[in-house]
């Protein structure tokens, strides 16, 4: 197909492969100066492909004068400005529920690791701490308490895998959904009522700071949080103090405010397990993402209808 592709980032392989043999594609971040090789294309493209951290902005659209589409490679599109693009009939979608089973995977991995110290005990093993004598006891996950703030797509996969635990789970998102849990239109009240709170809605302005001093002070010293949403719904300042002080008991995290940058204080916390955001990050979910980034664009350019279009 003779339409011209920008790859904004780094993509896997899966998805460069198919897209080098539908589209004249054009590699941003193989080149050492950027600015000098947007100039030089920035005309002539009708698409990008970009990575979900990625902003593009306003600017950017603007100097594209050509640009129809823009394919994110992930479902959370926080970082693009959606309402500029609509002002300027530029398309743009996303990789929604090919992913749900491997975020909610990842959430409750990052919940066992946090409860059971998995990763203090592999370390333990691993340096022979063991001839010292027994690693220390940990707690118990299954039959907890799990509020799930954000009952969308991820969270009803989160739920149905905590079901299995026995945890009793409630939630809180902006309006009532047709789920079983316990519905909380409070985020206070979830929070003082459960063991965990796993936070798993959109980034962007709506949520930023969502879970805030009071929420952690609502969640209290024995609670624990997962962020597996993007790092802006957390205070993280906070979230830091919160964990020095012992205010609340522990956090698992995927992700954070200014990534890939997370704080010296929190990798230096004893009560934290971190991931670099990787709850997608398997070759198999990567690949099905990067195919419906593909099919998207070149549905578009087919004249079919846009198989996950953000509206
Ligand atoms: P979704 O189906 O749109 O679900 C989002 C949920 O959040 C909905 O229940 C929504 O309900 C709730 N929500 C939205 N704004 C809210 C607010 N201000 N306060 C409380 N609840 C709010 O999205 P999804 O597919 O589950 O994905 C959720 C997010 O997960 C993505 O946007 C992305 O940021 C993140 N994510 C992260 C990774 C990772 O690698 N760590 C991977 C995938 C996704 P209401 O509209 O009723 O409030
Ligand atoms: C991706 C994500 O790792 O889908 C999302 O919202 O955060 C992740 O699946 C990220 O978008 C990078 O492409």
């Amino acid at each position: 197909m003779d339409k011209n592709l920008l790859i904004m980032t780094e993509m896997p392989e899966y998805f460069v492969s198919l897209a080098d043999k539908n589209f004249n594609t054009y590699k941003l971040w193989l080149n050492k100066n950027e600015d000098d090789y947007l100039s030089e294309i920035r005309t002539d493209m009708d698409a990008i492909a970009v990575m979900g951290g990625y902003k593009i902005t306003p600017e950017l659209m603007k100097s594209m004068p050509n640009l129809k589409i823009i394919a994110c490679y992930g479902v959370g599109y926080d970082a693009i400005d959606i309402n500029y693009a609509k002002s300027l009939g530029i398309k743009v979608t996303n990789t929604p529920e090919v992913l749900n089973d491997e975020v909610a995977d990842t959430a409750i991995a990052l919940m066992l690791c946090v409860y059971k110290k998995i990763v203090d005990a592999d370390s333990f093993a691993r340096n022979n701490s063991w001839l010292n004598g027994d690693f220390p006891l940990t707690k118990k996950f299954s039959g907890t308490k799990l509020g799930i703030v954000g009952m969308g797509r991820i969270g009803k996969t989160i739920a149905k895998r905590a079901e299995a635990f026995d945890c009793k789970i409630s939630y809180h998102s902006r309006n009532k959904k047709d789920v079983k849990y316990k519905y909380f239109t409070d985020l206070n009240q979830l929070a003082k009522e459960v063991d965990t709170l796993c936070v798993i809605t959109p980034g962007g302005k709506e949520t930023e700071k969502l879970i805030n001093k009071e929420v952690l002070s609502s969640l209290g010293k024995n609670g624990v949080i997962i962020n597996v949403a993007r790092g802006s719904v957390i205070d993280q300042d906070e979230l830091i103090y919160s964990l020095e002080n012992n205010l609340i008991l522990a956090a698992g995290l995927d992700v954070y405010t200014n990534e890939p940058n997370i704080p010296e204080k929190l990798i230096n916390l004893k009560n934290t397990v971190l991931l670099p955001h990787i709850a997608s990050g398997t070759v198999e979910t990567r690949n099905a993402m990067g195919q419906l980034v593909f099919d998207n664009i070149k549905n578009y350019f087919e004249n079919k209808s846009l198989i996950s279009e953000v509206v």
